[in-house]
């Protein structure tokens, strides 16, 4: 190999060593943390910040409550009916960003009511949603939503740029044999969330058990396969003080609009003790518990919390 062979065939690698540290770090995280105490990556600035330019621009909404945001962003001003008031997880599941697992998109509507500053409006409880959904960034890009009349899932074909309806009125299993939980909280649970789970790994060939365990470590992933194939995903509170539980999700842009995509597919959704529907938000960023999923292993679970 010549000299300059050699010094061109280096500054290629170098290029490229470049380009993938660019890709990486575009991945990576960005300092900081969330108003829940969350690590904050790039992707979470980033598609913050494109909701809400892409939201700006509909005229439709007339504020938006983000993950991202301490406050609602009134967005009231130029054209438009500006009637919806929108909440949103821009990138739920963050935390598989640096290993490439798979993320979501999770949305929740409501109407402003007229209300000036509009965001108060999107607290009460989930039952006030007009539409909801999520969108998953997986294998393929699913977008699954309800706006109360069942549940539809489309694929984004990539040639066109169009979202087909791959997945028309889905409906969840009656019961289901997969559980999704992070099963390294046992020990902070709820007695009747532990009995349950201890419930669900035991072999009885009659009842299907044991069922076996999927947790990604992304909501909307986990919910998606819990539409799809039955069972059950948990995000139950930490008990360590039963006076004071500690939920980790949240409710006006987690809990409430996969609750509502869940019950319109025909599953349930309850904290153990109460409907996840029902539940009023008091605050922006307030956290919930949700066991959601098939109605016959909703209604065992919180058959264990009453015992
Ligand atoms: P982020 O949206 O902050 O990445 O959190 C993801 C999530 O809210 C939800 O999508 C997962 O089910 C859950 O948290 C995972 O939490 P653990 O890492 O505590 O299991």
């Amino acid at each position: 190999m010549t000299l300059e062979a050699h010094l061109a065939e280096q500054q290629t690698l170098l290029a490229s060593r470049e380009q993938a540290r660019a890709m990486r770090d575009q991945l990576g995280y960005a300092g900081g943390t969330n108003l829940t105490g969350d690590q904050v990556k790039k992707l979470d600035v980033w598609g913050h910040e494109i909701m809400t330019a892409a939201l700006r621009k509909t005229g439709a909404c007339a504020a938006l409550v983000s993950e991202e945001a301490p406050e609602p962003i009134e967005m009231a001003e130029g054209e438009g009916p500006h009637a919806l008031v929108v909440a949103c997880d821009p990138v739920d599941g963050s935390s598989n960003l640096d290993v490439n697992g798979t993320v979501g998109t999770i949305f929740s509507l409501r109407p402003s009511k007229g209300m000036d500053p509009a965001g108060p409006a999107a607290l009460g409880p989930g039952t006030e949603q007009v539409a909801a959904g999520y969108v998953m960034y997986g294998p393929a890009t699913s977008l699954v939503y309800t706006a109360g009349h069942g549940t539809h899932g489309f694929t984004l074909d990539h040639a066109t740029g169009q979202f087909l309806l791959t997945h028309p009125n889905i409906r969840v299993p009656k019961k289901g044999k997969i559980y999704g939980i992070n099963e390294g909280n046992f020990s902070t649970w709820h007695p009747g969330q532990r009995a349950f789970v201890e419930h669900l790994r035991t072999p009885d060939k009659a009842t299907g058990r044991p069922y076996s365990l999927r947790y990604s470590g992304a909501m909307v992933a986990d919910v998606h396969r819990t539409l799809l194939e039955g069972g059950i995903f948990m995000y139950p509170a930490d008990m360590r003080d039963p006076a004071k539980p500690k939920a980790k999700l949240r409710l006006l842009y987690e809990a409430a609009p996969m609750s509502m995509v869940a019950e319109q597919a025909g599953g349930r959704s309850t904290t153990g003790t109460e409907r996840v529907l029902d539940i009023k938000a008091t605050e922006y960023h307030q956290r919930v518990s949700i066991l959601v999923g098939s109605p016959d292993d909703v209604a065992l679970v919180e058959e264990f919390y009453r015992r």
